[in-house]
């Protein structure tokens, strides 16, 4: 029987990005208790409106880098856990430039095991499904937590020697850690660079939607919060050492989500463009998400795709000046890509 870790002051890594700033908000409105300290470096995805609304009693905001070994020796102490969701998280830019990736990913969660080493404190460290690269689209099988590592991309393959550094320092130095696994994060706060906010503002701007290569991809969906309550669950009751998968049962092909939202947003089901496909495209994505199911009790709320991209819809239009600012940008890049 294992008994539940109550942490009381938590340090939130990347906590001003779309996923980590979900994180924050779910623990402020769901665990009165508990204290988080954003650690976040503020860079092109990072945004600090995303937890501006949250009290200043509750959340406290310290911009800084996880490479830096002496911030992260002034902020430890006192702390009694990290879930460490910084990142560089976009696929397509670590295809047009990996040491990003290298640096932040690896190095970063390289930096903050050393601390944790230091200073024994329990670790949570957020990664992606895409580390099991890719299955066939007639496959019927799912990613488990005993599936092969063997990621396609620069990002990927970032993300899965994060992973192993992780059971390494585990393994060698005893640290309390888990490891999460998710599939693909949809809901408001995602930057326009992803694949649901870009068609959604394209749509918005008059701009046709992009869709790479033959539009058959499958991606496995999840609404934002669920992953959230998924990695509370694993940070507060799951075994130390352990990884868990987290999936919503949301498969679709892109060509599938682009006409979703096409049709949600009132225009024509085909109206949009075939682009360039990205190098190394993963086809499909799948999570079997039984262990964290049957483990821990854990379930989605938000199994209704359709519900939650008309949510996500009703945000970007209603928020326009949370995102204009990096969609010029953002196109810019996209176009000299010829995508
Ligand atoms: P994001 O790009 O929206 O946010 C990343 C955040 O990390 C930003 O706030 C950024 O400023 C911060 N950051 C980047 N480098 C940093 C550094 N060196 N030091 C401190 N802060 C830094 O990413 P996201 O989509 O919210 O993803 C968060 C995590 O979840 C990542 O680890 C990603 O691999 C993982 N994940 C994402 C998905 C998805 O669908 N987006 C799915 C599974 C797992
Ligand atoms: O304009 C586009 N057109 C298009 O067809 C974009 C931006 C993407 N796509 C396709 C590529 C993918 O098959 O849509 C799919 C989703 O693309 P992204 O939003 O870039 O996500 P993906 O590459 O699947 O990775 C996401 O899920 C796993 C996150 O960005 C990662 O951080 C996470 O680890």
């Amino acid at each position: 029987m294992c008994i539940p870790f109550e942490p009381k002051n938590i340090i939130v890594t990347g906590g001003c990005g779309f996923i980590g700033s979900n994180f924050v908000h779910y623990v402020v409105n769901n665990h009165p208790e508990v204290h988080v300290t954003v650690l976040d470096k503020l860079t092109y995805a990072g945004n600090p409106e995303n937890i501006a609304s949250l009290p200043k009693d509750r959340v406290e905001l310290v911009v800084g880098d996880i490479c830096d070994s002496a911030l992260l020796d002034e902020l430890i102490p006192g702390h009694d856990a990290i879930v460490h969701y910084a990142a560089e998280s976009h696929n397509d830019n670590s295809i047009n430039d990996p040491f990003p990736f290298l640096r932040t990913n690896v190095e970063g969660t390289y930096r903050l095991l050393e601390s944790v080493r230091k200073y024994n404190i329990r670790y949570h460290h957020v990664s992606t499904d895409e580390v099991y690269g890719d299955l066939a689209l007639d496959d019927p099988a799912r990613f488990t937590e005993q599936t092969p590592y063997r990621p396609s991309s620069p990002y990927s393959s970032t993300k899965a020697s994060s992973d192993m550094l992780v059971r390494a320092w585990t393994r060698t130095y005893g640290l309390r850690t888990t490891i999460s696994n998710c599939s693909n994060n949809y809901g408001p706060y995602q930057h326009v660079e992803k694949f649901i906010p870009r068609q959604i503002t394209n749509i918005i701007d008059g701009r046709r939607p992009k869709l790479y290569g033959s539009g058959e991809n499958v991606r496995d969906w999840i609404y934002t919060e669920d992953h959230s309550s998924a990695v509370w669950d694993i940070l507060t009751k799951g075994r130390i050492g352990e990884t868990y998968l987290i999936g919503a049962d949301g498969e679709k092909s892109n060509i599938e989500v682009l006409r979703m939202i096409l049709r949600a947003m009132g225009r024509d089901a085909d109206d949009f463009d075939w682009v360039a496909d990205r190098p190394g495209h993963d086809r499909r994505y799948a999570i079997d998400s039984s262990k964290l199911r049957r483990e821990l009790g854990w379930k989605p709320q938000h199994t209704d795709f359709a519900a939650g991209l008309k949510r996500t819809i009703k945000w970007y239009v209603e928020n326009e000046s949370w995102w204009r600012q990096a969609k010029a940008a953002t196109e810019e890049k996209y176009q000299r890509n010829g995508q």
